[in-house]
């Protein structure tokens, strides 16, 4: 069978750095910046902050927990990537 390895011909964005800016309780105390932004939705547990360390290569940049309900600010954080 010929296999074409996708991932090693395209170009990937890469996260090259991330950092934790702060968390916040209402919409009008975050942030307004000019960045795009990525926001991570959906239920409770369903693991948005393990996918977020990853992308990010990062243990404990969003907090991860067994137990649902823990998250209940707005947290911000800031990353660059490789311009892909
Ligand atoms: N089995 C399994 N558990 C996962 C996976 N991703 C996250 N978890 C676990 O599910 C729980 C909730 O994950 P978390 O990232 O905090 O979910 P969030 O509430 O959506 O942010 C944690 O105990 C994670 O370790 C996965 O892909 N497989
Ligand atoms: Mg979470």
């Amino acid at each position: 069978m010929n296999s074409y390895n996708i991932s090693k011909s395209v170009p990937k964005m890469e996260i090259t750095s991330s950092e934790y800016i702060a968390s916040y309780v209402r919409e009008d105390q975050c942030p307004q910046g000019d960045m795009p932004e990525i926001a991570f939705i959906g239920r409770s547990n369903v693991g948005k902050s393990s996918l977020i360390n990853m992308l990010c290569d990062k243990k404990d940049l969003a907090k991860t927990s067994k137990q649902p309900g823990k998250t209940q600010k707005l947290n911000f954080s800031s990353s660059m990537s490789n311009g892909i």
